[in-house]
């Protein structure tokens, strides 16, 4: 019943930011993902002792790669896995289940808001018991198996049906579908003033959030319709399609751009989220106003006393260098810790598992708390209402406040997709070397004050990680380049781009940043190295 399958290793399997993440004909080489599975069962110890959650996104070939993973699992002698019904588990909800079962990990098929389809992406994040995805050196060791593997364990059985709540045991690995909502919806509940909530949405407030036809519909349809009492047919595109129904689930302006116009509309609705395709990034939209993913950390800091979790007071906050530094100014007014940390979630979870942070989040449209080890899109979008509720302003007059009192961040982040991988590589290594005779330069209205590599000490397991270049300019300007961690067609170079303004609050951020924009092509070469002369993407 178990079989050994000799194979030869593929060489891409590296992890990026957020797991193994491929164009979707790579993952239907044969034994590609066997490969990768069977690398991560060798890194693991005693797994006859050993329970994994399993699930995903509910993208395109997940629901294959779900029953590859329980044949190996049983070939290699799991203790249990834990399946979501019909594969179904969001990125947030998976992480409570891990750590509320103190399951020794889990795997989550998702590639998170990249397209979904054969033409589109697979991914697999791949957590540990902490309950977020492994640490570079986990991720680094399973690389290794990749490289060296030549066979792999399967066990000789019939697929699993998944549609039911149901055990199952072959040889000794018990197979569990779970409901993949109940536990999540219970954690939320004690997090948040659900009694608040209901009246808000029970009242004349008009409420739309957009699942972008990825997983966090159903977990949508129960909390903020049956549960909240918001109108039915609140949530939109609510039901779990495998090419996302032809979306690009990735919650922002430009893909997302179907709720935005709703939003700019004379017949806009009072609030808006959107949600990717695995459920952790948020985007929150007022009527005609879009709030950025770094004034969001910064504005729901601010209003921590309001959340009946946090009244009692927070640890510190969190933000990757990227971000811009609006949450800064917060922690520094409530005087509580302030980290700063490289792309990825996983480099929050040791601060939130040692008490440092309890709020964290990022310019890509991610915001999260130590409830879980993942960003939480549902959990964001509960707390701005709660913020709503409370405060019975718009969002817009929430922000223009937040401002007011802290000044304001213009922030813009401009993406140069699709660039051969050694001219990005020589691009951002030029721009390192060039980083020491940046000080002191001027670029019309703005003078560098200093530029370095950003380089990350944590500070409970005290490894240095680099990841990204700034330059910061005297009127607290920054610029910070790096390179994506989870593309799958060739490189794409980010760009971030910030100001800070006390006055002139309500201009329009490409207007503010546009000098700025063009300085930090002039810094990095873009242009004359990859012909291009604007961004492909800006949010
Ligand atoms: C991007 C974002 C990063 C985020 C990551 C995973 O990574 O910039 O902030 O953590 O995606 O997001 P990169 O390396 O392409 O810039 V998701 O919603 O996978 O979990
Ligand atoms: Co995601």
């Amino acid at each position: 019943m178990i079989k050994t399958v000799k194979t030869t290793p593929y060489l891409d399997q590296k992890m990026g930011t957020a797991g193994l993440r491929k164009k979707t004909k790579e993952a239907l080489k044969p034994n590609y993902v066997e490969n990768f599975l069977q690398s991560i069962f060798n890194t693991i110890q005693n797994l006859n002792q050993k329970s994994f959650l399993v699930g995903g996104d509910g993208r395109y070939y997940n629901k294959v790669i779900i029953q590859k993973i329980i044949k190996i699992a049983i070939a290699n002698q799991v203790k249990k896995l834990y399946i979501g019904q019909d594969g179904l588990v969001s990125t947030p909800a998976g992480s409570h289940i891990i750590l509320k079962n103190k399951l020794d990990g889990g795997l989550v098929l998702t590639a998170s808001h990249n397209p979904g389809g054969i033409d589109g992406d697979f991914g697999i994040k791949y957590s540990t018991s902490t309950g977020g995805q492994c640490q570079p050196h986990e991720s680094a060791a399973i690389y290794e198996q990749t490289k060296t593997i030549t066979e792999y364990k399967i066990a000789d059985i019939p697929d699993v049906d998944l549609s039911e709540l149901k055990t199952y045991k072959f040889e000794n690995t018990e197979i569990e579908v779970i409901d993949p909502y109940v536990d999540y919806i219970e954690m939320i509940e004690g997090i948040f003033d659900f009694n608040k909530l209901k009246e808000l949405l029970t009242s004349d407030f008009r409420f739309v959030f957009d699942a972008m036809n990825g997983v966090t519909g159903p977990y949508a349809q129960k909390i903020f319709e049956e549960i909240l009492g918001a109108p039915k047919g609140s949530v939109h595109n609510a039901i779990p399609k495998e090419d996302f129904g032809g979306l690009h689930p990735d919650p922002n302006l430009i893909y997302a751009k179907h709720l935005v116009d709703l939003m700019y509309s004379d017949n806009a609705p009072d609030f808006a989220a959107a949600n990717d395709g695995d459920g952790d990034r948020n985007m929150i939209l007022g009527n005609h106003f879009f709030v950025s993913p770094s004034d969001c950390l910064a504005i729901i800091t601010d209003n921590y006393k309001l959340i009946p979790a946090y009244k009692n007071g927070i640890y510190g906050v969190a933000k990757s260098a990227a971000t811009s530094m609006a949450v800064k100014k917060v922690a520094d007014n409530l005087k509580i810790g302030y980290y700063e940390v490289p792309t990825g979630w996983k480099y929050f979870i040791n601060l939130m598992d040692s008490n440092r942070i309890t709020f964290c989040g990022e310019e890509s449209f991610g915001t999260g708390a130590a409830h879980i080890r993942e960003k939480d899109g549902i959990w964001a979008t509960l707390f701005w209402l709660s913020i709503v509720a409370d405060c019975k302003k718009s969002v817009k007059d929430i922000a223009l406040t937040h401002w007011q009192k802290y000044g304001r961040n213009y922030y813009l982040r401009n993406d140069y997709e699709g660039i051969p991988q050694e001219i990005a590589d020589k691009l951002m290594k030029d721009l390192e070397d060039s980083l020491p005779r940046l000080t002191g330069k001027t670029f019309g209205d703005y003078t560098v004050s200093e530029a370095y590599p950003f380089i990350y000490n944590d500070p409970v397991d005290h490894t240095s990680t680099k990841n990204g270049l700034i330059v910061h300019f005297t009127d607290g300007s920054r610029i910070v380049y790096r390179l994506s961690g989870t593309g799958t067609n060739g490189a794409t170079l980010r760009t971030y781009i910030e100001r800070y303004v006390t006055d002139k609050l309500l201009e329009n951020p490409e207007e503010m940043l546009h000098e700025l924009g063009k300085i930090s092509r002039e810094i990095s070469d873009v242009t004359n190295r990859t012909g291009k002369r604007k961004p492909d993407i800006i949010t």
